[in-house]
Order: structure tokens, then C-alpha cells, then sequence
């Protein structure tokens, strides 16, 4: 099986594997687990941040940052096809009890004017603004790069209005990878961060979230609230620290793969590339093939390819650490034949 579901299903390395078996634990609820630390402290010194959390997900380190943010009752600015907004199960409102007001981007990128109109004055019919979230890449705009420029205009009005910033980073060493920059340059313009250390890094379990010394102190009892306290946790420690201290430059070859595949899909007749790729999403529309997208997958996953529904008629591939150009080259043959026969 060629497997472009998601960045997701990467497999550990030997190096991962072995660390976890070699690695020195503790109890990390007592913060004693020595794996644990020296991921938070890398962690926090490669974001450019005072301290770090080691979290079980992508998921669980985006909804303590709006847990430890916000208070009830207010409301978070996000963008309309945010991952928090679109995939987290409506967490936000279910745990924070946070409504949320969205905007729609363009590449997923939120225009800061429209950031700053949506803020909320003080008014007592009005919820508080709490929070302004953003995606960076942004998943649904196909691994979009959101550009530092917009970031930097966003956190300026965020200083401004006294709300802070959180990115939802999963990939943000995808973007940082795609432009050739530090990840600090993205970092600089947020108040946290959380990132993920189990997708093109490759650790099979874990993200990050990075901000002040005092955020982290809150967001640490968030963890434990939600049960995400772990015990001898230096057994998925240890493996995410090489992932994210020898896996970062390697993302390039996950962009390269993506853009191959995307050259060969774009002349297959009756596919539609939907998205410029800069990282290693490829979006395919497939509503010319008079086809829906959980069709198209299942004649793709009859012939060894998996990819995931991305809407109706769209279809999304995601390259990854085990996915080679071999791989990519026999996708684009597979589809071109799936395409070419009417169903
Ligand atoms: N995204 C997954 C699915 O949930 C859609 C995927 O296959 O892409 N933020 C972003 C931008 C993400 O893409 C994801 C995962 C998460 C957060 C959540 O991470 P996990 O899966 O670790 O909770």
C-alpha cells in the first residue's frame, strides 16, 4: 500500500526506536522523567520560547492553549477551516466553553483587517474577545505557508487589543522548511505555539506547546485535568526528541515529492490540482470525472494508493517520510488509469 493519507502514519525510525528502549525514565507528573525535560527544554530553545509542554496531541496541545487562554464565555477569532474550528470535535465549546467567530482566508491566511474588525469592543451584550488563532501550514488550504508578514501584522493587533496569539503549528516545520527560515521567524509573531512531533517528524506519539514560563505553569495543570498527565512518559520522550533534532531538514524531500506528484496530476485529464503546493499537501478535484471524492478513493485503495475525502469532490495526498519517488511515480500511473476508465 502507498499510503498518502496523512503525514500521520509516518512509522518511528530504528534511531526513535531505540531511544525509547535505551532512554532513562521517571514519574513526570513529579517532573521527574529526564527524557521528558530535555524535549521540553530543546523544544522551547528551538521555538524561541521561555518553556515547553510535552503533549499526547496535536489536538490536546491546541485545546490547553484556548483552555488556559480563555475563560468561558468569550470568544476565539479563527480562521474558517481551521483544524481547531473544523476537526477538533467543537472541543473549543465543549471544554472552554468558548464560542468561536470565524473568517474566512484567503489561502488560509486571515486578511488583518478583518481580524481586527471581528475583535469585539467593550459592550455588555458583547462576548470578549479571548484569543486569535492561527494555522500554520494551514491543512485545509493544502499545506498553504502562511506568510510571515501576515503573521507579523496579526500579532501587532492582537499586542494592540491586548489578546493574544496562538498557532496552531502542526506543520510549522513544514512552513519553516518551505521558505528555507528558522522556525523562530514564524515563533516571534505568537504567544504560544503548539507543534507536532508525530507527522513528517516521524515521533510516533506527542506535539508541543511553547510559550511563557507562566503560560506553561497553567497549561501544565490543564494537562493533568485532562488526564494528560503521563507517568514514565521518557518512552515517547526520548523518540520525539530525534524527531524533532534530526528529522526538521528532511521535510524538504516530503515538498519535493508533493510538487512531483502535483506535476503529474495536473495533466491527467478531468483532474484539477487544486491548490499551488508548498509543502506536502496536494488537493485533486475530481468533479470532472462525474465522481465523488469517497468514491475516487475506494477505486484509489482497490489499486494499493490510500488518500483521505478532503469535501464532496475533493481528494487530498500527503506525502511523508515513508513515501518514496518510486512511490510517487507509480500513484500518478495508477491514477491517470483510474481516470481514463468510465465507471
Ligand atoms: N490533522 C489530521 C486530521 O485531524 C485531519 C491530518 O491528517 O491532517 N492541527 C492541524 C493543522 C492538523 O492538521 C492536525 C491533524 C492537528 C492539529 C491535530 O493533531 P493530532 O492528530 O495530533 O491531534
Amino acid at each position: 500500500m502507498i499510503d498518502l493519507r496523512s503525514d500521520t502514519v509516518t512509522k518511528p525510525t530504528k534511531e526513535m526506536r531505540e531511544a525509547a528502549f535505551f532512554t532513562e525514565v521517571g514519574d513526570d507528573v513529579y517532573g521527574e522523567d529526564p527524557a521528558v525535560n530535555k524535549l521540553e527544554e530543546e523544544a522551547a530553545a528551538i521555538l524561541g520560547k521561555e518553556a515547553a509542554l510535552f503533549v499526547t496531541s496535536g489536538t490536546q496541545g491546541n485545546q490547553i492553549a484556548v483552555l488556559t487562554h480563555c475563560r468561558p464565555g468569550q470568544e476565539l477569532l479563527l480562521e474558517a477551516e481551521s483544524h481547531i474550528f473544523y476537526y477538533e470535535s467543537g472541543a473549543v465549546s465543549a471544554l472552554a466553553g468558548v464560542q468561536t467567530r470565524t473568517i474566512h482566508g484567503s489561502k488560509g491566511a486571515m486578511d488583518p483587517q478583518l481580524v481586527r474588525s471581528a475583535i469585539r469592543e467593550n459592550d455588555i451584550h458583547f462576548p470578549d474577545t479571548g484569543l486569535i488563532c492561527l494555522e500554520n501550514t494551514h491543512n485545509r488550504a493544502g499545506g498553504a505557508v502562511i506568510p510571515i508578514e501576515n503573521m507579523r501584522q496579526i500579532y501587532d493587533i492582537g499586542i494592540e487589543n491586548h489578546i493574544p496569539v496562538h498557532v496552531d503549528g502542526a506543520r510549522l516545520f513544514n512552513a519553516a522548511a518551505a521558505l528555507g527560515v528558522p522556525v523562530t521567524d514564524f515563533t516571534q509573531y505568537c504567544d504560544t505555539v503548539q507543534v507536532c512531533l508525530s507527522k513528517g517528524l516521524g515521533a510516533p506519539v506527542g506535539s508541543i506547546l511553547a510559550g511563557d514560563k507562566e503560560f506553561i505553569l497553567k497549561a501544565r495543570k490543564w494537562r493533568k485535568r485532562l488526564g494528560g498527565g503521563l507517568r514514565q512518559a521518557g518512552m515517547i520522550a526520548a523518540p520525539a526528541y530525534v524527531a524533532l533534532t534530526t528529522m526538521r531538514e528532511r521535510l524538504v524531500e516530503d515538498h519535493n515529492l508533493a510538487k512531483s506528484l502535483s506535476d503529474g496530476l495536473m495533466d491527467i485529464n478531468g483532474l484539477r490540482v487544486v491548490n499551488q503546493v508548498e509543502t506536502n499537501i496536494v488537493v485533486v478535484d475530481v468533479a470532472h470525472l462525474q465522481m465523488t471524492s469517497q468514491a475516487f478513493v475506494s477505486e484509489l485503495e482497490k489499486e494499493g494508493v490510500l488518500a483521505v475525502s478532503f469535501g464532496p469532490t475533493f481528494v487530498r495526498f500527503t506525502t511523508h517520510h515513508q513515501v518514496s519517488k518510486q512511490d510517487i511515480g507509480r500513484t500518478i500511473d495508477i491514477i491517470a488509469r483510474i481516470s481514463a476508465v468510465p465507471l
